[in-house]
This record gives structure tokens, sequence and C-alpha cells, in this order.
């Protein structure tokens, strides 16, 4: 028997994944797990009778001959198929993988390995129905395109590729429903995620690590909640924090850890995957530990004493800023600057006066000057004194902010009022692509 697996409490991904994978080899056997996030559960309780799977707990072992594992390889996320994977360590079972998660110590490996890193895990099987010919109608190219969704924030995450906007511009021509897709994307928090999220938001702590907000919150599950990732983004955005770890201490002694992160200066998969056994996205991750090894308390110190050992830095304003800087003085003719900055190419300086900012002057101020007659004339009647400028120590943040709503194309850096270098809309454009440094 060919069984398609996935994760425990499959996500929208992951049973999109599982499904799209028994499609293209017939004749397998899709497989869920015991347990579904809520979302999926939300989703079957329509289409169950489409999409017939088989619970891994009703999966005999023994008659297992061939196994494709989907959006997961960490062998401690494969409890439920534990039987099936000792078999293949003995090499009775041929193991398939589409993955496209970050690597892990714990990964399992075998010969035929489809590990990329795409959006969503569904993309990388869309890619091979289409090529195989494989027309799914209406309702299968809505899971599909769910699938995506869901993982890629509607294809607005960072973790988005081409290829999932591709698979996603394929799904639709098939048919695939935008408005069920809404239904199912956009759902209220289950009574028991809404509990959560209220006490959590009475009990986080925030801690401050280089200029970045950590907040941080044990809590202690009282009755059984699914979807704690849902709630723990919530918490995150409505607290502000730029990045938030929950621990989740369920009374069997299980210490769920779930974070979030919305700065790529702080990445949550790594500092988790060091914390604990687990691990996952920069932005998104989880992990487990017991409670009898260590408590969620000293697992907090321990996560603060990471952070400190290696404190995330934000990107600052001398990280990118042009040092020294070309200035000009006010007492400068117009058409001598006029010169200047075709030499440089600049389309515009700082004016200093005894390493002072006084202002700034830029192409278009000297061409009105030229329209006027009045090349002859010095920079300082025709500067800016109104200038806009930063410290050195800034964030790159707060530097883009002024460039934006301040629509200056330049930003002169300054520390005690002397002028020690530039930071111009071109390094900010550059940096933001990830061209530069
Ligand atoms: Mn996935």
């Amino acid at each position: 028997m060919h069984i398609v697996v996935s994760h425990p409490n499959a996500d929208l991904d992951a049973f999109a994944s599982v499904i799209a994978a028994s499609r293209l080899y017939p004749g397998s056997v899709p497989v869920r797990s015991v347990m579904l996030s809520p979302v999926v559960r939300a989703f079957l309780a329509l289409h169950k009778d489409r999409f017939p799977t088989t619970r891994s707990d009703e999966v005999d072992a023994e008659s297992v001959t061939r196994m494709t594992v989907v959006d997961v390889r960490v062998r401690g996320r494969l409890k439920e198929q534990a039987a099936v994977l000792e078999r293949m360590d003995r090499g009775e079972v041929a193991v398939e993988i589409f993955d496209h998660h970050p690597a892990t110590s714990d990964d399992i490996h075998c010969a035929a390995e489809v590990v990329e890193p795409v959006g969503a895990c569904v993309t990388l099987l869309v890619e091979r129905l289409r090529a195989a010919g494989h027309c799914p109608d209406p309702v299968e190219a809505t899971l599909y395109a769910l699938g995506i969704y869901a993982d890629t924030g509607s294809l607005a995450f960072t973790g988005t590729t081409g290829r999932d906007a591709a698979a996603v511009a394929w799904l639709l021509e098939q048919g695939a429903d935008l408005r069920l897709m809404g239904r199912y994307l956009h759902r209220d928090l289950s009574p028991e995620q809404r509990r959560t999220m209220v006490s959590l938001l009475g009990t986080i702590e925030t801690t401050e690590v280089s200029g970045i907000e950590i907040g941080t919150v044990i809590h202690p599950l009282t009755e059984k909640v699914n979807g704690l990732g849902e709630v723990v983004s919530r918490v995150q955005n409505i607290e502000g924090v730029d990045a938030l770890v929950g621990f989740f201490v369920s009374r069997g002694g299980r210490i769920d850890i779930i974070a979030r992160s919305r700065v790529a200066w702080v990445d949550v998969g790594d500092l988790l995957g060091r914390l604990a056994d687990g691990g996952g996205h920069a932005a998104a991750a989880a992990a487990r530990a017991r409670a009898e090894e260590s408590s969620p308390e000293a697992l907090r110190e321990r996560l603060l004493t990471l952070l400190n050992a290696d404190p995330p830095r934000p990107r600052r304003v001398e990280d990118l800023m042009t040092s020294p800087v070309r200035c000009v003085h006010p007492d400068l003719p117009l058409h001598a600057l006029r010169d200047n900055l075709a030499e440089w190419r600049h389309t515009g300086v700082p004016v200093s006066s005894d390493g002072r900012l006084v202002g700034v002057i830029s192409r278009r101020d000297v061409e009105k000057a030229e329209r006027d007659d009045a090349l002859d004339e010095p920079v300082g009647g025709r500067m800016s004194t109104h200038v806009h400028s930063i410290g050195p120590e800034d964030a790159l943040e707060q530097a883009l902010e002024l460039i934006t709503t301040r629509d200056v194309g330049r930003l002169p850096v300054v520390r005690d009022g002397a002028i020690i270098g530039i930071l111009t809309r071109t390094d900010l454009l550059r940096c933001m692509y990830g061209k530069a440094g």
C-alpha cells in the first residue's frame, strides 16, 4: 500500500498537499492526522465526501510499502508514522518527501526529496499535477488555492514566490472559488481561542533587547485550544510587539512554545530551534518541551539569555550612510555648484559652514536660478534652510519614514550639530531591495 501523509494538526497547506499528492499517484491512500487544525475541520465539515481520507491510526503499518510525506520532514513531527519510519530505516518502505520548510537536525532523509523554498508545499504538487495534465475540478482547485493562500497570507508573506502566484493563477483558471476561500481564510476565533486571547492580553510581559520589543507570555492551558498560532499572531498585533513568544503549559505537563515575529532581524524559527525541540520559519515557529525537564519560567529566562547573548540588531542609519559627505559652502556661487554637481553626479548636496549643517541645495534649485539668470548668486541665497536631518544611530525605518512623509531625497546625518554623512533615497531603495550591505 502506498500512503500519503503529513504532519499532525494538519493545516490547509498540509491537507491540500496530501490530497494533491494522492491525485498525483492514482491508487495511493491519502492519510489524515488524528487531530486537524480548526480550519481544516471546518473545511471538511462541508467537503468530507469529496475528499475521503484514512485516519493515521487506522493504517496498518505492516502493509505499507511506499510513503509520500508532504509539508513536513522532521521525524519528531511524524510520531503517527513512527512504525512506518522504523520500517523505512530497515529498508522495507520507500519514502519520498515534498516539503518547503528549512532544514533541521531531526529531518528524515530519503532518496527522493523535493525540498524547495516555495511559500506553500502544495505549490510543488500543483506544478506536478499541471505538468502531468491533471485538470482539477473547481472544488479541488479551491482546496489547493486555499493551501497556498493560507501559507502565504494570500500571496503577501515574504516567503511567497512567483511559483506560488503562478500556481494560484492556474488554479483560478480551473475554477477555484474565491468566495468560498474567503469563508475559510477569514474565520472568527473559536470561543476557546477568544478566551485564551483575552487572558494573554492581560499577562504578556514586554522586554526590550537592543531596541527590539519582545513579548513573552506563560499561559497554563485549562482547556484544549486548537489554533493557538492564530491567537499568538493576533495578540502580537494588538500589543504591537516586534516578536511574541508564548509558553503554553498543558495539564499533561507539555509545554508548547509558539512564536511570531514581524521584523526581519528576529528569526523565531532559529531562536526556537536553539531553545527547544522545534523550529519553523523566520516569522512563525513552534517548539515543544516537557515541564518536568524545564519549567516555562526557566525556558523564558533562557530565551532572553539567548537573545541578549546574540542581540538582534535592526539596521541603523550609520550602516548605510555615505561618509564623509561632500558639502558646499553658502558663499559658493551657483555656477560653480552647477559644475560640481555635474562632476560628482549628485542631484543635491548639504550646505555647511564650519562643519555645521546650514541648509541643502538641489539641482532643481540651480536650474531655477539659471532660468532667473541668477547663477552668480551665492548658494546661501537659494538653499533651503528648513532641513530634515537624522542621527547616525537612528533606525533605518525612521529615515524611511522621514523620506516618505517629507518627500525629501536626501537626509544629512548629523551628530551634535556636525554633519557626518548623508543618506539618500537611492541608498534606501537599494537596501530595501536587498542590493546593499
Ligand atoms: Mn506548509
